[in-house]
């Protein structure tokens, strides 16, 4: 037995494996047969698949609610270095989450370099930074009721913008690479804020924001269409996001949250759009029925995902190694366990890139040419029908994950574990 944290270990991953391998070396037989005369090199597929990471959000390890109320899985995490401990499982399961993206000040952090260090024992590394200007926190001077970067006060402004110095500072000493921007700020009623002059000032201290970036860092915005603010968002839609990073500057790029879309808004449209101007930086993956639902990714619209991950794969096959956005979870989980919620998801996204891998793009291109309409949608459907389960059961394994993730951690008991281990 190890001293310290439970972790899932090799062991028992490599045991849960062999359990399983010989059923799956059947179906993926069965699968390579099936796609024969499609001549698709599955090999290639399989290592596109083993290619595509996905960061884990710090805050998607704890239960996230509602505004209704929080009911709390046993053993949560207690703090960032626990949090890390069930990112580090999620990822040895997977095989497919090896980042982190933490959020300041959610995530309290006192000793950074210890912190480093412990991801790094856990063959993890960090993501993204997240800011928050969206609430107050204790002690802080200036109130964000009335919005942050886009603030009628120069001092609210400055504080925000202060923040955001400090989010860089701190990712810079985890080895970060980019700092992701949310605001909540808006209105709730007509007259209540100058749409223009609003927008003017959100550019204006971006751009201060922009200057304080790394080199070799991105800065991703994400906009919303609505909540918290009701009536009027000042980074609202797509437009008003590529007007701002064209504004800020070349390292200023778009965050699409699949959530963030008035229902029917053809999401993959808009990511052609900011690919054809070079804008988009990445996802924050989930999936909704109304709004920001932040519910599991594919659970209500998996052929819509599949559809949006055809827009990156056709993008990343003609622009190569130029395009690489970042991909991270973004879910509140109120009724799974976020582990496991998590862990589902990675698992739906192989599933859903390994179809939009699988569509043959020379024939889609050819009956588009022709106006083919019934045999160009035939070339989608005939990939999103394949079953690409025992691809993504490979690609995991391949990584080192296991071939059942949620099974092996469900058997594993870690969760009553930690149960034991973080209420003592
Ligand atoms: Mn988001």
């Amino acid at each position: 037995m190890t001293s310290g944290p439970y972790l899932i270990t090799r062991e028992q991953i490599e045991k849960s494996n062999r359990a399983r391998k010989r059923v799956l070396d059947k179906n993926l037989a069965a699968l390579a047969a099936s796609l024969k005369p499609a001549k698709i090199d599955l090999d290639h597929v399989l290592h596109e698949l083993t290619r595509f990471k996905i960061a884990i959000p710090s805050w998607g390890t704890m239960t996230g609610g509602t505004r209704f109320g929080k009911f709390p899985v046993p053993g949560q995490p207690r703090d960032i270095f626990e949090k890390l401990d069930d990112a580090a499982t999620i990822h040895r399961l997977t095989g497919a989450n090896p980042t982190v993206s933490l959020h300041i000040p959610w995530d309290r952090l006192d000793d950074l370099s210890t912190l480093k260090r412990h991801a790094a024992k856990r063959g993890l590394r960090f993501d993204a930074m997240n800011s928050n200007t969206f609430e107050d926190q204790p002690g802080q001077k200036l109130s964000y009721k009335f919005g942050g970067l886009s603030h009628v006060s120069k001092q609210v402004r400055d504080q925000a913008i202060r923040h955001h110095l400090e989010v860089i500072e701190i990712g810079e000493r985890l080895g970060s690479k980019a700092l992701s921007i949310w605001i909540g700020d808006g209105a709730n009623f007509p007259g209540q804020a100058d749409f223009r002059k609003s927008f003017a000032r959100y550019l204006d201290s971006l751009k201060k924001i922009y200057r304080a970036l790394p080199k070799d860092w991105t800065m991703f915005i994400e906009y919303k269409p609505f909540e918290p603010a009701f009536y009027y968002t000042v980074l609202a839609d797509w437009g008003s996001a590529l007007m701002a990073a064209n504004a800020v500057g070349e390292r200023c790029k778009i965050l699409v949250d699949l959530g963030h879309h008035l229902p029917n808004t053809n999401i993959e449209a808009i990511v052609a759009r900011l690919i054809s101007a070079g804008k988009l930086g990445g996802f924050h993956l989930n999936d909704s029925q109304y709004a920001d639902d932040d519910l599991t990714a594919a659970s209500l619209a998996p052929y819509r995902l599949f559809r949006i991950f055809h827009e990156l794969i056709s993008a990343g096959r003609e622009l190569g190694k130029k395009f690489s956005p970042a991909y991270l979870i973004d879910q509140s989980h109120n009724l799974k366990d976020p582990i496991e919620a998590l862990i589902q998801t990675t698992v739906e996204l192989q599933i859903y890139w390994a179809k939009a891998l699988l569509i043959d793009e020379q024939a889609l291109e050819h009956y588009q040419e022709k106006n083919d309409v019934l045999m160009a949608e035939s070339e989608f459907k005939k990939a999103f029908h394949t079953d690409t389960r025992p691809l993504a059961a490979m690609a995991r394994m391949l990584a080192g994950g296991a071939i059942a993730p949620i099974e092996l951690f469900r058997e594993s008991g870690y969760r009553k574990i930690k149960t034991r281990e973080r209420n003592p």
